[in-house]
């Protein structure tokens, strides 16, 4: 295949002159499998980018977006419908963690945030509490791109270059302990404690200016940082206690990835608000959404009955295309029995990312569910640059992982097979090897 001009495409978090040098082109992708330009077979190690969780070309979506092409491009979602909108949202409540029956629709992970940011201030100033302005987020927390989600966020290289972002938010301490967690399977046992830096903050700022706090409960871009045992709910009842709404961000650990619909269900903890994306349509075609307790919808819907409840939505908002994308994939998940399947492949895919232990560089372990990270110790005044030539040595191997700073991260579709697993971690141990 003859390479099309790279020059004017700007690429989106990538290093373009080391990329342009020597590209990596991807042409057609079907179950676990990428193909590039060259012909040769990727084993996708990352479900594309945390999103793809039944596997690529799934049949049964494929033919929902062409059939609903043809049949309904667009429809405006301002006061105007679609049935499948309607659909999804109902669906999507009936796997949804108890009480959050409630779906707001957007386009991305980043749009989901900013939603469900607005959302908290929103509803304490529709109760009366409109002092209650505060956001806070955590220290390596990823929330997207956008002002909100970046300035709640806690990745020092996606905020630094940006100004002085929102007024009046705070960041939680983050949990990562390798000092006392190093090479924990599964839940770390040291931390719980580090969630009493809410009351911290409620101490400082007071609780009546605070609105909400927005968590992944588990952290993906930053690494695959796994919460300590007990951190979530201890979390959660100092939001109770204070009136302050509670947000998990689960655009990674929504459908699937930690052996439970969403991650929620897997630590027993439910926020006031959820946001996802990616796994939401199989990253088949961009689509977000919020999810919000009854109660939360509920305090909104006051005043005349003809006038907007919540100024806020896009133009793209519960797409024909996504939400024919959304019924298909739910279906394919349901048929395969695959948002638990993380749990039953769970024991082995911890056995091998584990047996990484004792490989040159690697200083940690992490596992939950279909996530895994190995963290390297930073080449001495090369941060980042061990796990980015791991990362080009996989790809040389047909193998697609992904690195945040000096981390590499899997998180396969969750139609994984052992021997899949198997070829992730040897093309690790592989290039570990052979790394200085
Ligand atoms: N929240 C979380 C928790 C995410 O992981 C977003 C929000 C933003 O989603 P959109 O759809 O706007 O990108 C994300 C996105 C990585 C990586 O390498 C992860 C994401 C994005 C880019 C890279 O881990 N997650």
């Amino acid at each position: 295949m003859t390479t099309p001009n790279l020059d004017a495409y700007w690429m989106p978090f990538t290093a373009n002159r080391q990329f342009k040098q020597s590209p990596r082109l991807l042409t057609r992708a079907d179950g676990m499998f990428f193909t590039d330009d060259q012909g040769r077979q990727i084993l996708d190690g990352v479900a594309g980018l945390w999103c793809v969780n039944a596997g690529h070309n799934r049949p049964r979506i494929v033919k929902a977006i062409q059939e609903q092409a043809a049949e309904l491009d667009f429809a405006p979602p301002f006061q105007m419908g679609h049935p499948k909108a309607f659909e999804l949202a109902s669906r999507l409540a009936e796997i949804a963690p108890e009480g959050m029956n409630k779906v707001f629709f957007t386009n991305s992970g980043s749009e989901s945030v900013e939603t469900a940011l607005k959302m908290a201030l929103a509803y304490h100033r529709v109760r009366g509490e409109g002092q209650r302005t505060r956001l806070i987020g955590r220290e390596r927390g990823y929330h997207g791109v956008n002002f909100g989600g970046m300035s709640v966020g806690g990745m020092v290289a996606n905020r630094k270059m940006f100004g002085t972002l929102l007024a009046g938010v705070d960041h939680l301490r983050h949990t990562h302990d390798i000092a006392r967690n190093a090479f924990s399977v599964g839940l770390p046992a040291h931390g719980a404690e580090l969630a009493d830096d809410l009351e911290r903050m409620v101490a400082l700022h007071d609780a009546s200016t605070i609105a909400a706090v927005i968590v992944e409960p588990v952290a993906g871009s930053a690494g695959v940082l796994i919460p300590p045992q007990g951190y979530l709910k201890r979390l959660r009842e100092i939001c109770d206690k204070h009136g302050i709404l509670l947000i998990f961000d689960e655009v990674i650990t929504g459908f699937g990835r930690t052996g439970s619909p969403f991650a929620a269900q897997t630590f027993g903890v439910t926020p006031d608000l959820m946001t996802v994306a990616k796994g939401l349509t199989n990253g088949c075609v961009p689509m977000g959404a919020v999810f919000a307790q009854q109660r939360i919808h509920d305090t909104f819907m006051t005043g005349p009955d003809h006038l907007i409840e919540f100024f806020h939505g896009y133009t793209y908002s519960a797409h024909p295309l996504a939400c024919a994308a959304g019924l298909a994939t739910l279906d394919t998940y349901a048929e395969e029995g695959l948002l638990t399947r993380a749990s039953e492949l769970e024991g082995y895919f911890a056995e091998q990312l584990h047996s990484l232990r004792g490989e040159p560089h690697v200083i940690d372990v992490r596992n939950l569910g279909l996530v895994g990270g190995i963290e390297l110790s930073p080449r001495a005044g090369e941060p980042t640059k061990r796990a980015f030539e791991t990362f080009l040595d996989c790809w040389q191997q047909g193998v697609l992982i992904r690195t945040t700073g000096d981390i590499l991260a899997l998180s396969p579709p969750l139609i994984a097979e052992r021997e899949h697993l198997d070829r992730m971690i040897d093309a690790i141990r592989v290039a570990l090897r052979r790394l200085k």
